[in-house]
């Protein structure tokens, strides 16, 4: 009985030991490789009633899980304007993110999004998304989101919303309008899983056109 009970505790305690490892997850900071700045300066000319604080900052450094990787880079990409006006969809994840002509791709008038295959279903610690970055612009009505079903009809978790009337009609969005810079902006999709990453947009504060120099996702392997 005495020897069973040992056992017992000697077997609680490693698994006690396993779960707490696996709760203190190690955290490293993501490294970025980043385009060079178009402009300096703050903007005066974007009209916004939703927009973030402009501080004139870089994000500083963000952290995700220890083995999180670039999942995104050559992955597939579909879009709702099947034929951009300019570039080619491959673009979106082709690793160049310089800012001007001849590294965007532009979409069709109005609501449009593009959408990238990681080809299987990850735990996701970071989306960014370059739209355009050689001049200050705020892409209207910013939606990411993350699923299993190509079509995105069930199973869609929303990671970023900031449609903050509904008038893209994918639900009143809580997030801030924000200006489009060299750095990207990153969305955190605090480990969402799911093997599709959708960004929409409406427009911007230029034209009603919609623009992608580059998306990456990063992530680990669902469990
Ligand atoms: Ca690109
Ligand atoms: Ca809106």
């Amino acid at each position: 009985m005495n020897k069973n009970l040992c056992a017992c505790t000697i077997l609680s305690a490693l698994v006690l030991a396993s779960v707490s490892t696996g709760l203190a997850q190690d955290k490293q900071e993501l490294k970025l490789q980043l385009p060079k700045p178009m402009f300096i300066g703050t903007p005066t000319n974007i009209k916004s009633a939703n927009l973030e604080p402009i501080t004139g900052k870089s994000r500083g450094p963000f952290l995700v899980p220890v083995g999180t990787r670039l999942l995104s880079l050559k992955r597939p990409v579909t879009s709702s304007d099947r034929q951009p006006v300019i570039g080619e969809l491959e673009m979106v994840t082709d690793s160049e993110k310089e800012g001007g002509d001849g590294y965007f791709i532009e979409l069709g008038p109005g609501k449009q999004w593009v959408q990238i295959d990681l080809g299987a279903a990850y735990a996701l610690h970071a989306i960014l998304a370059w739209h355009y970055h050689s001049q200050a612009r705020v892409y209207r009505d910013v939606v990411v989101q993350v699923s299993d079903d190509r079509d995105f009809l069930k199973g869609v978790s929303t990671v970023f919303n900031n449609d903050h009337d509904n008038s893209s009609g994918l639900g009143i969005g809580k997030d801030k309008e924000y200006i489009e810079v060299a750095e990207g902006k990153l969305f955190d999709p605090k480990g969402t899983k799911g093997r599709y990453v959708r960004l929409w947009s409406s427009g911007n504060t230029s034209n009603d056109l919609n623009h992608y120099v580059e998306v990456e996702v990063y992530g680990t392997p669902a469990k």
